[in-house]
């Protein structure tokens, strides 16, 4: 196959780079983390979208060179704005199942902490309801080591798959991101405005941070403000963009 040929290069090749999507508090607009998502730009080529890349990136087993290439670039980005004096600024990155079930995974994590010498709790790693339903067992054991180094734990895509209540209750995690394609439904689709209301709901009483995705309108922000939800990120906000625009944003709202 063509794409996973030039997918084993790119790394070499140095065709990946990082955009960087702002998380803010909604009472506030401040930013207060940056989601990492990755981009591979071929030259002469089309970009690839990341799910077509990541699919065949997990198939293929490259996903953990990438992933920890990732990690590295993540850390070492952070790195430098907390050298800014955003001190405070947390970095999110998004963890394949591949790259979280394979045995080194916590040595790998434990690396990239200490090679850019950011503290653990500024590290939030996006996991998704699958990741955690799957060996739910040996997931405990693991979490629980994460959330004692102090790193944090957030679910991605939150809703759209099969997590109990029971469940969730039994993992160390931090926070659940409420899947953006309810955020759009909300005011729209009243099974959707239901779900999310519920979602925001469980997350408080399971003492969990909860964070709405794909916020677009300002009618979505007043609806999750007035129900208690404290941070988004979307394009009302801002799409993912480069280290340097990213910066631009932090400096802007000084
Ligand atoms: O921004 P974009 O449309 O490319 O993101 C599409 C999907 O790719 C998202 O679901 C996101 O979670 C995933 N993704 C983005 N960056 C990474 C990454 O570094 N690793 C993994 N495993 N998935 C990523
Ligand atoms: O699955 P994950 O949440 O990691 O994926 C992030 C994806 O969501 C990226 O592809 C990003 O480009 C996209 N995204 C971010 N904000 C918005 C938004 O407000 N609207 C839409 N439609 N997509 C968004
Ligand atoms: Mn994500
Ligand atoms: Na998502």
């Amino acid at each position: 196959l063509a794409m996973s040929n030039s997918l084993r290069h790119a790394l070499a090749r140095n065709e990946f780079t990082l955009f960087y999507q702002p998380q803010v508090e909604l009472e506030s607009g401040t930013i207060f983390s940056a989601e990492a998502l990755l981009r591979w730009r071929q030259p002469g080529k089309v970009p690839v979208t990341c799910n077509e890349f990541v699919t065949l990136a997990e198939e293929t087993g490259l996903i953990l060179p990438i992933g920890e290439w990732v990690l590295r670039e993540a850390c070492m980005q952070l790195k430098r704005w907390h050298e800014l004096g955003y001190t405070n600024l947390v970095i999110a990155v998004n963890l394949s199942a591949r790259q979280f079930f394979q045995p080194n995974f916590l040595g790998t994590i434990r690396q990239a902490l200490d090679d850019s010498g950011i503290p653990a709790s500024c590290l939030d790693l996006e996991i998704t309801e699958s990741m955690l339903m799957q060996r739910s067992e040996d997931n405990v054991a693991m979490l629980k080591r994460l959330s004692g180094m102090g790193v944090k734990l957030s679910i991605d895509d939150f809703g759209t798959g099969y997590s109990s209540l029971a469940y969730l209750q039994r993992f160390p995690v931090d926070a659940l991101k409420i899947d953006r394609s309810f955020i759009s439904g909300i005011g729209q689709d009243s099974n959707d405005t239901a779900l999310v209301t519920a979602i925001i709901s469980m997350a408080h009483s399971l003492r969990l941070k909860v964070l709405a995705e794909g916020v677009e309108t300002p009618e979505q922000i007043s609806f999750l403000r007035s129900h208690g939800c404290l941070s988004a990120q979307g394009y009302f906000y801002s799409e993912a963009v480069s280290s340097d625009e990213f910066t631009k944003l932090l400096l802007r709202q000084q």
